[in-house]
């Protein structure tokens, strides 16, 4: 009796002591189990005479009912407990923001934004994009625009050239943009007003050269088109692109194997301040695009004739204006692919450049 008292008191503090679900499990099975300390107890009726059974009946059956009923009690307070720590450890903030969406993360390389700002410029002027193959023949990248059989000015551009066909002659991936204003006259009537953004290669790399780079052009015919003409386009797409009401421009002379006259196009600027440039001010000149009249060869390599038609086109480096615009200070960076640099100087998706909503803001 006394010892069943003892094994009593030893379950009560077990199952007070028990701090989780798993050890009160442990407990009910040491003492209601199978083989539990209670259960072998309850075993030894059987082998009781009727007067011992009389007194231990009870003594142990009670004990097995208070234990279980203790067990059961624990269990659900510790079951409880369980659940308020859960509770407790897992809230959810409703108010936190939520992820912001694709269209919010992905961002607009910056050559894109700025070929989309040049094209808005042009189309709000009245011209239309046209594009053409980035690989061309030796006729449409030189020959139709008066680079002369054997001239240095092929080989001035590094042309990359692909290995001979089955007729012996060499496609190559066109150094400027040019083929497709020839590929524009065969195939329509003037007045053109062309521009012709893409990509174009030369066999050159370093700081300020890439294999791959970009270029718009530009090309008006019309009977009478002139160089008043081409310098009113260059002036408002200048302060259109620059975003500033007055611009100074200066227009040396050059030369182009397709054009005559040709010009080299400096703009005013101030470039005092270490690390900034400021457009339409100051006292300095950075040269930003190059252009003059369409050559009468090239006017006839595109079935016009030179009596009857004239025109002007420009063309410049997109790359190089978007480090200008942009203040960006290396050139690879453009094409190294690097998600962390496209995160910092991308545009957002949403903010399309229009003329009426601001380019760049
Ligand atoms: C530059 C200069 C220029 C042109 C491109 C052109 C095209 C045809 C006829 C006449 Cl089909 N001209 N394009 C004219 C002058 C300059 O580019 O510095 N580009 C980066």
């Amino acid at each position: 009796m006394e010892e069943l008292a003892a094994l009593e008191r030893k379950l009560m503090d077990d199952i007070a002591t028990a701090a989780d679900e798993a050890t009160i499990e442990a407990v009910r099975v040491g003492a209601i189990g199978k083989k539990g300390s209670v259960s072998e107890r309850l075993k030894t009726l059987g082998k009781m005479t009727p007067e011992e059974r009389q007194v231990m009946g009870p003594a142990i059956n009670g004990l097995r009912d208070r234990v279980t009923q203790a067990i059961t009690a624990r269990k659900i307070e510790l079951r409880d407990a369980a659940i308020e720590a859960r509770l407790a450890t897992e809230t959810v903030d409703v108010t936190l923001p939520v992820r912001p969406a694709p269209a919010e993360t992905g961002r607009i390389h910056p050559i894109t934004q700025v070929t989309d700002e040049l094209t808005a410029i042009f189309a709000d002027m009245g011209f239309s994009i046209a594009e053409g193959p980035d690989i061309e023949t030796d006729y449409y990248n030189f020959t139709a625009l008066n680079f002369p059989d054997g001239h240095p000015a092929r080989e001035m551009h590094d042309t990359f050239f692909f290995e001979p066909g089955e007729d012996g002659t060499r496609k190559l991936l066109r150094t400027h943009t040019s083929p497709v204003q020839i590929r524009t006259m065969e195939n329509q009537k003037p007045p053109i007003r062309i521009v012709i953004p893409g990509k174009t290669y030369r066999c050159d790399s370093d700081a300020t050269h890439s294999p791959m780079f970009h270029q718009v052009e530009g090309l008006v015919i019309d009977r009478q088109a002139n160089v008043a003409n081409l310098k009113w386009v260059l002036q408002e797409f200048c302060k259109a692109f620059f975003e500033v009401e007055h611009l100074n421009m200066r227009f040396r002379p050059s030369f182009f194997p397709f054009t005559e006259p040709s010009f080299e196009v400096d703009i005013q600027c101030d470039r005092s301040k270490p690390g900034e440039v400021r457009f339409g001010e100051g006292d300095d000149w950075m040269e930003i695009l190059g252009c003059g009249m369409v050559h009468p060869n090239v006017l006839r390599s595109g079935g016009l004739d030179p009596d009857e038609y004239q025109g002007f086109a420009w063309g410049m480096g997109i790359d190089r204006i978007a480090m200008l615009k942009y203040g960006m200070p290396d050139l690879r960076d453009f094409f190294s692919a690097d998600a962390r640099w496209l995160s910092h100087y991308g545009f957002r998706p949403l903010d399309m450049p229009t003329l009426f909503g601001g380019l760049s803001s």
